[in-house]
């Protein structure tokens, strides 16, 4: 056959393939574009061609190598789509993109388990506060700065948003005869320039046990167990005379963080220690504004700033990042 008409016979055999040929769309390309191919050949017998007719000739194989690239990447298309499947519609749907929790949630929940452990119960309450279970139940004396609107957001001249979550625990004294064991996490309030290390609105988990007996000593161990299960089995506790206007004797607390690397010595300012939380023995006058036999009973409590736990668990600088909602900082605290 005259290599024109072998040509023409090719062109015609591409033209009339519509579906992928039976031995693949790699088959094809290998029989009409690979080494030993048709192409190959075909521009091959080109060099013998006598010259008046190169031109045609060449042009017309090179139409035919157009054909044949047009057919490959139009296969090569739908190999990839038949590759992910998009026609097996028994295939399961992806399902939805999991969230995470927020730091302050996990570390919150951390510390409700320890607790849970050894018999406390969560109790929660409202946001906003009358002045009695913010402030007068608690012994704050009526000219406490505490009470300056410098210091708490009012809502009107009875209410302002909590400044702390012992309001809530007044509220379980309140409402219950003792034994009480109870832990109570939650956001509170506080008229203050907001920079790295404080803001206006921040988390506090306030612990409260009363029972006849309660001693100091009580107090302390519960703490340590607390800095073991958080911190680990090689923390320690230091108390520190302090005063609050609930508790008496009042304290607060260091943990033993470590001074191995450069970090421990930068945050622990040199000293190994970390101070996390306050505590003390509830105050007679406390009990007794809640309807609690002061001569029956005697109770400890503790507090501490979830957001400055959470800074030293995950080595946060800046409290501000926790209310940013910036997906970058969020998502790293993914747990499923
Ligand atoms: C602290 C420090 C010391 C505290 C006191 C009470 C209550 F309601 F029983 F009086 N709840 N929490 C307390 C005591 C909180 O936080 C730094």
């Amino acid at each position: 056959m005259e290599l024109k008409e072998r040509i023409e016979a090719l062109e015609k055999e591409l033209k009339e393939l519509t579906k992928v040929p039976a031995g693949g769309g790699e088959s094809f390309r290998i029989a009409y574009s690979g080494k030993k191919g048709h192409l190959k050949g075909l521009y091959e017998e080109l060099k013998s061609v006598p010259n008046e007719m190169k031109k045609e000739v060449g042009q017309s194989i090179n139409s035919l190598r157009m054909l044949v690239e047009e057919k490959i990447s139009s296969w090569s298309t739908i190999d990839a789509a038949e590759s992910t499947s998009t026609k097996d519609l028994t295939r399961p749907g992806s399902g939805p993109e999991l969230g995470s929790l927020h730091p302050i949630t996990l570390v919150k929940e951390e510390i409700v388990d320890i607790f849970s452990r050894i018999g406390f119960t969560l109790s929660e309450g409202p946001e906003i506060e009358d002045d009695w279970h913010n402030f007068s139940a608690l012994n704050f004396p009526p000219e406490h700065p505490a009470r300056d609107m410098q210091d708490t957001f009012f809502v009107d001249e009875d209410h302002a948003l909590r400044t702390h979550t012992s309001s809530v625990q007044v509220r379980v004294m309140e409402g219950t005869k003792p034994p009480i064991r109870t832990i109570s996490p939650g956001r509170v309030f506080r008229n203050e320039a907001i920079s790295s290390r404080s803001h206006c609105m921040f988390h506090q988990i306030e612990g409260l046990y009363i029972d006849k007996g309660v001693s100091f000593a009580d107090l302390k161990q519960t703490l340590l167990y607390f800095a073991k299960e958080f911190f680990g089995e090689k923390a320690d506790i230091r108390l520190r005379p302090s005063y609050f206007p609930f508790t008496e004797p009042s304290a607060e607390v260091d943990v033993y963080w470590g001074l191995e690397t450069e970090t421990d010595h930068r945050i622990t300012k040199g000293t190994g220690w970390l101070e996390i939380m306050g505590c003390g023995m509830v105050d007679p006058q406390v009990l007794e504004n809640c309807n609690i036999d002061s001569g029956i009973y005697t109770g400890f409590a503790f507090g501490m700033g979830i957001e400055r736990i959470a800074m030293l668990r995950y080595q946060v600088p800046d409290i501000r990042m926790f209310f940013e909602n910036d997906m970058r900082f969020l998502s790293q605290f993914k747990t499923f």
